[in-house]
């Protein structure tokens, strides 16, 4: 095995990281923007399995990163499920909302996602096609509790509310919305792996907001199920999970879900997590992704602080979170550098 991500994943502590960064294809390079015009809005260029595939690639041909993550999104689930989704020109997604049990109740059955969801597999036959030999494949998709609060408010919120209110008026429909989701996320991913992902990522950004016991049921309850089914599936078949903010529950989380490999955010330190998650496998992480933008000194010092803290062990180099729009391409370059050289 050759590609550096895999063998991190596999549990192996390299001389230098594999590194890749969260929206690495994104409006923060001049050359995404171009392609997105050309395929009209958002949509549009995720259901364009040639332009998504090209916008996939342009970071790797820039950067050289480690590993390329499909373009798509989280949000095209809703979609495959039956809800409408477009987005607003500077402001973000928008979906139709879920306000009572009969509408959780009417949503497509999540064996029918195919259907919707068939041009982002062409996406990744062929990148895996197209992508250099030593650069590793990450298909995703969106854990059900993140998914689940976009379904129910019908876009982003700062603080969920409107599903933690659904939650709390009516459980037994929200555990429905939270399971079809989850049955849909498992097909879409084993049919993301058929087609040659070689990882899959769930991301949680929202998990912090989930506390005590929902923080059991709906962070870490469904994704051991959907990491325990696409490992039945796929034997072998890594799994990075980003329960984003889970602070001190990273480390149940960890060892609940059996994820190969857990993503943190930059609220926790990069010493903590090899005190903490570090000792039970791999982790990811965790640069402020604020030094894409400001740059200097700071940046390569802060690359290599967290790069030497976690050498003992297997990581990933990765933001905290994903590179902001106002980035400088130079600073992505300048990262690399100073992770590689640290
Ligand atoms: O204008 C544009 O071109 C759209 C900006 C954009 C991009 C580049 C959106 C809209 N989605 C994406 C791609 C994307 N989204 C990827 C592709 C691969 C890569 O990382 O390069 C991935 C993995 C995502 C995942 C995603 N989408 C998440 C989870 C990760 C995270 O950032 O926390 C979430 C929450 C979304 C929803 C979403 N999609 C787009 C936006 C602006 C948002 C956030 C909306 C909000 O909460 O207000």
């Amino acid at each position: 095995m050759t590609k550096l991500l895999l063998r991190a994943l596999a549990g192996e502590t390299l001389p230098t990281p594999p590194i890749w960064m969260m929206r690495q294809a994104g409006r923060y390079l001049p050359e995404y923007r171009a392609t997105r015009e050309q395929a009209g809005d958002f949509l549009s260029l995720c259901y364009n399995p040639d332009l998504a595939a090209e916008v996939t690639l342009q970071p790797i041909r820039r950067f050289g990163f480690d590993a390329a993550i499909l373009f798509a999104d989280i949000l095209l689930i809703p979609q495959a499920l039956g809800a409408d989704l477009w987005f607003v020109k500077g402001e973000g997604p928008r979906l139709s909302t879920i306000t009572e049990a009969a509408q959780v109740d009417a949503l497509r059955p999540a064996d029918d996602v195919h259907e919707t969801l068939s041009p982002i597999y062409e996406t990744i036959r062929i990148l895996a096609r197209e992508l250099p030999q030593d650069t590793a494949l990450i298909g995703f998709a969106g854990a059900p509790w993140t998914v689940a609060t976009y379904m129910i408010a019908g876009r982003g919120t700062p603080d969920q509310g409107p599903a933690h209110a659904f939650k709390s008026t009516d459980r037994a429909a929200f555990s429905a919305l939270i399971d079809r989701i989850t049955e849909a996320t498992i097909l879409y991913l084993s049919a993301q792996i058929q087609a040659g992902a070689e990882v899959v990522k769930i991301f949680d950004s929202w998990a912090g907001s989930l506390k005590g016991q929902d923080f059991d049921d709906f962070a870490i309850a469904p994704a051991r199920r959907i990491i325990s089914e696409l490992k039945r599936l796929h034997p072998g078949i890594p799994v990075i999970a980003f329960p984003r903010e889970a602070g001190d529950r990273y480390i149940g989380f960890a060892k609940a879900t059996g994820a190969d490999c857990v993503a943190t955010d930059n609220s926790v330190s990069a010493e903590w997590v090899a005190g903490n998650l570090q000792v039970d496998g791999c982790v990811q992480g965790n640069l402020n992704p604020r030094h894409m933008v400001t740059g200097g000194p700071d940046l390569v010092a802060e690359a290599q602080r967290i790069t030497r803290a976690l050498r003992r062990g297997p990581h990933v180099f990765n933001l905290g979170h994903g590179i902001t729009p106002d980035a400088d391409p130079d600073n992505v370059a300048r990262m690399i550098e100073a992770v590689r050289s640290a």
